[in-house]
């Protein structure tokens, strides 16, 4: 399997962590977001992915865009250990969860969103950082009332094992703290982080271990 990605990037730390858990080999060919204007522009790679965002994997002779469609793909591949609940309920919950993130809280505090807030609209540095602050919080304080509030609440997002909730969440954290969010308000959320991060196929996904890494 291959893996472009790139270390900092939420997405493919998703996907990187997916891959762990199911302890599966892959090669990862880095794409880098700012050098030289950005990497996911160029023709080689929107070829791959005509979104010209990370991650995409190769597998199969065939190639995968959108972490979320990804980590699926794998765990349909691949069932042990489950990404997902058993039951349809369960299985809803922790996709909402994982959504909230994927959806609600990441696609509007994506580089390419700040880099047209800056340029485009030419709001300053601390606009554009508020701006992210605001959408992390927001989506964050949601996803604590939710793993709080549901019946299945554990170590982990929905029980005792990690799935695609946590995935998302983790990585969301770590961009949370590239914006200075204030993550006490998250007790919770904390918690869980703590859990997912002594797990190997986590701690090994982590932006600062990949091969990339500035
Ligand atoms: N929904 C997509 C999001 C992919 C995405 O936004 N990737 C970001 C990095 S986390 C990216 O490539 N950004 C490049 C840009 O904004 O130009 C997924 O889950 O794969």
């Amino acid at each position: 399997m291959k893996l472009y990605g790139f270390f900092r990037s939420s997405a493919s730390y998703r996907v990187r962590i997916a891959l762990n858990l199911k302890g599966l080999q892959y090669e990862q060919l880095p794409i880098h977001l700012r050098r030289g204007g950005g990497e996911q522009f160029n023709a080689g790679y929107k070829a791959i992915n005509p979104q010209a965002l990370v991650p995409a994997l190769e597998h199969d002779g065939r190639v995968l865009i959108q972490s979320l469609a990804i980590m699926e793909y794998l765990n349909e591949l691949y069932p042990k250990p489950p990404l997902l609940p058993e039951t349809p309920a369960g299985r809803a919950l922790v996709r909402s969860m994982a959504l909230v993130v994927a959806c609600e809280i990441h696609p509007i505090q994506n580089l390419r969103v700040l880099v047209y807030l800056k340029n485009n609209l030419k709001h300053s540095d601390e606009e554009v950082n508020r701006w992210a602050q605001h959408w992390i919080n927001l989506g964050l304080s949601a996803l604590e009332q939710m793993v709080v509030a549901q019946p299945k609440h554990g170590s982990f997002c929905f029980g005792e094992s990690p799935t695609i909730a946590d995935i998302c969440l983790i990585p969301q954290l770590a961009n949370a703290r590239r914006f200075n969010c204030d993550l006490a308000e998250f007790p919770t959320l904390m918690r869980i982080e703590e859990q997912c991060l002594a797990l190997p196929a986590f701690a090994n996904a982590a932006p600062e271990k990949q091969p990339d890494a500035e």
